[in-house]
């Protein structure tokens, strides 16, 4: 199977993170491809990812990083593919400053912004997959019960 979903991540650091990411797509069987691009320490294979990711036939793209978080946004600016960009949480300021680098991209060049941490990695994998589900009747049955089974795991009361 063909990958369609690009996890990209600025370092290995964040591997544990995007592993979300990774864990839901499997669950929903989506085929889905990781690499590290850093923005600073890799700037040329950054822009080769970016200006080569719709040839190499992804559809959609996760970008991890953490602190001074320019890949998510790097990436938008070289691809009109959809990114959605996952806030590592940071060792300095718990994933703020992550975020703040993610979400506050100029008009035009949009990044989907998820939660800090795995709960953005995860929900970015879901994501992924409802996009991906819009031309997939099968893979929206899956991701219909996928939700369903959620929904039947939450008790009506809490226990001890
Ligand atoms: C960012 O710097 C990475 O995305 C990572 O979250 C953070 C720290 O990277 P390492 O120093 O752990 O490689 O570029």
């Amino acid at each position: 199977m063909t990958a369609k979903v690009a996890i990209v991540m600025g370092s290995q650091s964040d591997w544990p993170t995007m592993q979300c990411a990774a864990a839901v797509l499997d669950e929903l069987g989506v085929a889905h491809e990781a690499r590290i691009v850093s923005a600073h320490r890799t700037p040329d294979r950054l822009h080769a990812f970016g200006k080569g990711a719709a040839d190499e036939g992804f559809h959609v793209i996760i970008a991890g990083a953490g602190g001074a978080a320019h890949l998510p946004g790097m990436i938008a600016a070289l691809t009109h593919l959809p990114v959605l960009g996952v806030p590592v949480k940071s060792k300095a300021l718990n994933g703020l400053d992550s975020l703040l680098s993610i979400v506050q991209m100029p008009a035009g060049v949009p990044t989907g912004t998820l939660a800090i941490g795995e709960a953005g990695a995860t929900n970015a994998g879901i994501l992924a997959a409802s996009i991906l589900a819009l031309g997939d009747d099968a893979l929206a049955t899956r991701l219909k019960e996928y939700r369903a089974a959620q929904t039947e795991k939450v008790g009506e009361t809490p226990v001890d």
